[in-house]
């Protein structure tokens, strides 16, 4: 129950693709709100995921990965990441376990005009000898800024009560934004699209995933006790719908196999998903259908 001096508030998590922002907001949260790969640029919307304990409710904001903008959806993928460093409490940004490189000093330059707490946070320690850490901490050390610099495994759980406890630390005291049930901000139906999304990101390669976006067209009617859902994978070009539909329909069975599991994982019931593919040529540099599918740089402001 909320106490007295109960804290609360928003955290963002930034740093380059793929350094595992999205694997630590699930960590956090204790479910998987925010799809996670090993591929570059999988998360390319703000979602958030909350974490609520007896002391604290802390809303952990993850963003797209920051690099040189290539298109459309990557320049709204950039801004979507650093229009929430202005309203946040808190950002943590996160990189590899290595020196400090092109990349990072690029998002350490920026973060120095941020005037909240920046945390450092150096993940994957699980995959380096503990030798090493202290040069690589001390690389960072050496940019200065930084209010903290906190290594941490977000797949082992490798000191993510000190994180917690930290981040206790400069939190102001403040309401309980949402109820303790609520693990995210974004709609049912925007994760079970992203969960499609995952698949196509584990089943498929090259420029496919980059080039692929899910949309949910319904999900509210029961038929047979079970909840049907029909959903729209878009592409770039004629190919690589025969890529997603494979020989024989296989792909695309497998990827509907794999995303219905972890949707009734989600919702917790029995779910009939059924799956379209289209092209729509050049989306990705489309403003006109990326505001359709959600991605709206409006929805930032
Ligand atoms: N060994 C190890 N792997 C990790 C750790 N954290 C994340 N990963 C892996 O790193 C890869 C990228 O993780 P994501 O969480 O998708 O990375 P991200 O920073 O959200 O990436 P973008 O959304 O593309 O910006 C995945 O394969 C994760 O399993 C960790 O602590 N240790
Ligand atoms: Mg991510």
């Amino acid at each position: 129950m909320e106490e007295k001096d109960f804290k609360s508030g928003f955290v963002a998590l930034i740093g380059r693709p793929n350094v595992g922002k999205s694997t630590l907001m699930n960590y956090l949260v204790g479910q998987k709100v925010a799809i996670t790969s090993n591929k570059p640029q999988t998360t390319r919307n703000r979602i958030s995921g909350i974490y609520t304990s007896n002391k604290m409710q802390v809303v952990f904001v993850d963003t797209p990965g920051i690099f040189k903008p290539h298109s459309k959806l990557d320049d709204y993928m950039d801004k979507a990441s650093l229009s929430s460093l202005n309203d946040v409490d808190l950002v943590l940004f996160m990189v590899e376990p290595e020196e400090i490189g092109k990349g990072d000093q690029y998002i350490a330059d920026l973060l120095k005009e941020v005037k909240v707490p920046v945390f450092l946070v150096i993940n994957k320690v699980d995959q380096i000898h503990p030798n090493k850490l202290l040069p690589i901490m001390d690389s960072y050390h050496k940019l200065e800024g930084f209010k903290e610099i906190l290594p941490i495994s977000a797949t082992q759980g490798i000191g993510i009560e000190d994180l917690l406890g930290t981040i206790n630390k400069y939190l102001p005291e403040g309401p309980q934004y949402y109820g303790a049930d609520q693990i995210t901000d974004r709609p049912e139906y925007f994760v079970v699209a992203e969960l499609i999304r995952e698949q196509i990101l584990v089943l498929t390669s090259q420029e496919v995933p980059h080039a692929t976006a899910v949309a949910v067209d319904h999900m509210n009617k029961h038929e047979r006790g079970k909840l049907v859902i029909e959903a729209t994978i878009y592409v770039e070009k004629d190919g690589q719908k025969g890529i997603i539909i494979g020989k024989g329909g296989k792909m695309l069975k497998q990827i509907g196999i794999n995303s219905r599991k972890e949707i009734e994982n989600l919702l917790g019931e029995k779910v009939n998903l059924r799956l379209w593919v289209k092209v729509q040529y050049n989306w990705r540099s489309d403003p006109g259908f990326l505001k359709q599918i959600g991605y709206d740089k409006k929805e930032l402001s």
